[in-house]
């Protein structure tokens, strides 16, 4: 097989920090132990195939600019290029040494011109994808259904005024949870792409929701049915595409699963360019995530401050990813999750190996990340001065309250007596100096 990324020998090795190796790993060392677990276990990196393979850099002002022969719109064998396709994509998980992938049906396979087609076109690309998984061990992270690219989405998939189309919504993630279960996925995720809406001049909210969770509950039947044991994860958006989305943060899923009953059968794919959409710190919304029962997996990426419609870098701020590590580690890591990268290039990163750079800043970012929130957790950094904040409540006056020995009436009678509460500083800026030394100081 001729390679694609023929400037790129790989595997990419760790090389360390002093290292000067562009094409090499500054931090992730993938089988250096960290808190009883190696680095490739914590972190469990997954490629996403749609920005990576299935994106040739246009935008809504241009064309496309990079270099994916395979996506050439003439072609006349489409299952060709959807083989081309896989053959590169698998090539560079290869040399990259990720151990895992993720993938919308519509990224891997082509387009029928029925649901019969398009299914059938999605077996044979399945069976592919096996085989390429036998051969090189790269595994599935997750799969999930494309609900948004197509016309017929226009106004949403469950969440369509048209029956119809929620059926054909339902028959899509019926065949793709099955092709993800033959793959051995390890999860299964839900992006409301168009679950939300433009105006309420022409949306009925309460029964959009209603289809909404009747539709999630059939996935979980569904998924019970078939015997596939990866978690379901919803991924929360705020908007983009549409003005409104259902999903909006880690609090909105939570409130929609808990209505419909489902906590404990969804969790969710937190993305960090969604969360600062939603006004939100990474670190917030899997930290929500977590207190809700409800932590799954990671899109890592990272958005910008004052551009929205899906930047998705490629993750750089080790400070932010961090916080989001730290949150992480302090709920007990992934299970079944992982980070996979929900990222892009730049348009103007055309050369075939920018995306091994891409990934291997990702990859660092994260690792560096990852030593950092772990030794802090070892020392007790944070948690010495978090755990005297709240040691009232484990002492007898908060045990009482939280244990419904006391009353509103009985606090009133108290607070008649009591003296004043003292004030202790929350500390802020030294704990944020303690931060920045962990980043420094590790390594
Ligand atoms: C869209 C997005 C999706 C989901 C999977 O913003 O993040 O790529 O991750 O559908
Ligand atoms: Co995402």
């Amino acid at each position: 097989m001729s390679e694609f990324f023929s400037t790129v020998s790989g595997p990419i090795e760790f090389k360390g920090l002093d290292s000067d190796e562009a094409l090499a790993f500054r931090w992730y060392d993938s089988e250096r132990m960290v808190a009883g677990k190696s680095m490739k276990d914590h972190l469990r990196f997954a490629v996403a195939y749609w920005h990576s393979f299935n994106w040739d850099g246009f935008d809504i002002f241009g064309r496309g600019t990079l270099d994916r022969p395979w996506l050439d719109p003439t072609q006349s064998d489409a299952l060709g290029g959807a083989k081309f396709k896989m053959d590169v994509a698998f090539e560079f998980f290869e040399k990259l040494g990720v151990p895992f992938f993720c993938f919308h049906d519509v990224d891997i396979a082509p387009i029928g011109a029925t649901f019969r087609e398009s299914a059938d076109l999605l077996d044979v690309m399945v069976d592919e994808a096996a085989a390429h998984m036998d051969r090189t061990g790269v595994k599935l992270l997750w799969g999930t259904a494309n609900l948004f690219s197509d016309p017929r989405f226009q106004a949403g998939a469950a969440t369509n005024p048209d029956p119809e189309v929620f059926a054909y919504a339902a028959g899509q993630v019926a065949h793709c949870l099955s092709a993800t279960h033959r793959l051995g996925g390890q999860n299964y995720v839900l992006w409301g792409g168009r679950e939300g809406y433009e105006t309420l001049l022409n949306t009925d909210m309460k029964r959009e929701l209603d289809q909404l969770g009747r539709f999630m509950t059939m996935v979980v039947e569904h998924k019970h049915e078939i015997g596939f044991e990866g978690m379901l994860l919803l991924e929360p958006k705020p908007f983009e595409p549409t003005k409104h989305q259902y999903d909006f943060d880690v609090a909105a899923c939570h409130a929609f699963l808990a209505k419909y009953d489902l906590i404990g059968e969804i969790h969710t794919n937190i993305e960090v360019n969604h969360a600062t959409l939603s006004g939100h710190d990474f670190a917030h919304e899997v930290a929500a995530a977590f207190a809700g029962g409800i932590f799954g997996s990671i899109d890592a990426n990272a958005g910008d401050d004052r551009l929205g419609w899906d930047l998705d870098r490629f993750p750089v701020s080790v400070e932010q990813m961090t916080l989001g590590m730290y949150e992480i580690l302090r709920g007990g890591g992934f299970t079944s999750g992982g980070l996979n990268f929900d990222a892009k290039l730049r348009r103007q990163s055309t050369a075939r190996d920018d995306l091994f750079h891409a990934h291997i800043g990702g990859m660092d970012t994260m690792a560096h990340a990852l030593l950092v929130a772990s030794a802090m957790i070892d020392d007790g950094a944070l948690e010495d001065l978090r755990r005297d904040r709240y040691a009232g409540w484990d002492a007898d006056l908060g045990q009482r309250i939280l244990g419904g020995t006391e009353t509103l009436q009985s606090l009133h009678d108290r607070t008649l007596e009591a003296p004043d509460p003292t004030r202790e500083s929350g500390r802020q800026e030294q704990l944020e100096n303690t931060v920045a030394r962990y980043i420094d100081r590790v390594r």
